[in-house]
């Protein structure tokens, strides 16, 4: 029988020229297959004597064997080499350097807001809140305001739609409803501040439609004049960090409050109307059923965004609601 012993090397040579697992599969067949070189010298065997026969026998077998052996070290090498190739083309350089995340930050207002809420904490202030849109009467009536009053008119609050014609329902103009809630739900002494969004039918340099207001109130037997004045002045020291700021008072009128008057505090060398403010009216503790004998409270309210203004020596009350990133980033710490 010829000897197969070149297959060894013509197959190695072959399988060395594929470099992909269909092509091996294909030159496999030319010795492996089913008319394959080795194929057909097994099939021979029976045409051999039986003494002949375990020799040539065992002489194809091992050429077999080095073929599968060529085919299969082959098939590994082909394997690992795409599988490198994909690890290249799938890998991630954790070295390079992270993607920049843009940073977020408060709004002025909001850390106007967080600030106030702190300080006025500090001194023993509870915070309360409430809805925006309100109705009639804790809005205006429970606060003693009139039926016929300017404040009432369609040009400066905003009324709710609520489907029918009954202008029951406001954007709340002031905090003060917030107020009037809360001394109907809770017995005294009340010592509060109620800070949040407030509408008002106006827009120009210094007035925004919407805007925050923070308003306190104190309720209990002995509370007077000089009690507010101390709880303002100690918050506006804080607030702006200034030991010599001081406050002075200006006779006004609010039909919520009596007496009443406007709030100035120093700054540069002069005055700055900073809020209103007064005793709370007897009328308005009596729609609270809060006994006016007994009790007596002030209460107060202050513009956040005037004070943001001012902390921040902004100038214009619209950058704040444009939403100008070159504006906003400038609060980020
Ligand atoms: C101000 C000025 C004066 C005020 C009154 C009340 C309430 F509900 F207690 F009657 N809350 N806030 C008040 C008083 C608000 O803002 C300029």
């Amino acid at each position: 029988m010829a000897d197969l012993t070149p297959l060894i090397a013509e197959a190695q040579q072959d399988f060395a020229n594929c470099h992909d697992v269909t092509a091996l599969e294909n030159a496999k067949a030319k010795y492996l297959g089913k008319s394959g070189a080795l194929t057909e010298a097994l099939k021979g065997l029976g045409k051999l004597s039986a003494e002949e026969r375990p020799a040539a026998g065992a002489a194809i077998n091992v050429v077999k064997q080095s073929v599968e052996q060529a085919l299969n070290a082959r098939r590994d090498s082909i394997l690992a080499a795409e599988q490198a190739k994909q690890l290249a083309s799938e890998s991630i350089d954790v070295t390079l350097p992270a993607r920049a995340q843009a940073a977020g930050g408060l709004h002025p207002v909001t850390l106007t807001l967080r600030r106030v809420e702190e300080l006025f904490h500090s001194i023993g202030f509870s915070v309360a809140n409430g809805p925006e849109i309100e109705t009639d009467f804790y809005n205006f009536t429970a606060l003693n305001i009139p039926d016929n009053h300017p404040a009432r008119a369609m040009h400066d609050t905003f009324y709710v739609d609520n489907g029918t014609d009954s202008m029951e329902h406001v954007l709340r103009t002031h905090t003060s409803p917030v107020q009037v809630h809360y001394m109907e739900t809770n017995t005294p002494p009340l010592k509060i501040i109620a800070p949040g969004r407030v509408y008002r039918v106006d827009s120009d340099a210094t007035h925004s439609p919407m805007f925050h207001q923070v308003e306190g109130l104190w309720v209990d037997e002995q509370i007077s004049f000089a009690n507010l004045k101390g709880v303002v002045q100690d918050f506006l020291q804080k607030f702006f960090e200034r030991d010599d700021l001081t406050v002075r008072f200006r006779p006004s009128f609010f039909p919520f409050t009596e007496p009443s008057a406007e709030m100035d505090m120093s700054w540069n060398g002069g005055w700055l109307e900073i809020g209103g403010c007064g005793m709370v009216h007897p009328e308005v503790l009596k729609h609270v059923n809060i006994d006016s004998e007994k009790y007596r409270g002030f209460a107060f309210g202050l513009g956040v965004e005037r004070l943001a203004m001012l902390r921040y020596g902004v100038n214009d009350l619209r950058h704040f609601f444009n939403n100008d990133l070159r504006f906003l980033q400038q609060f980020i710490k």
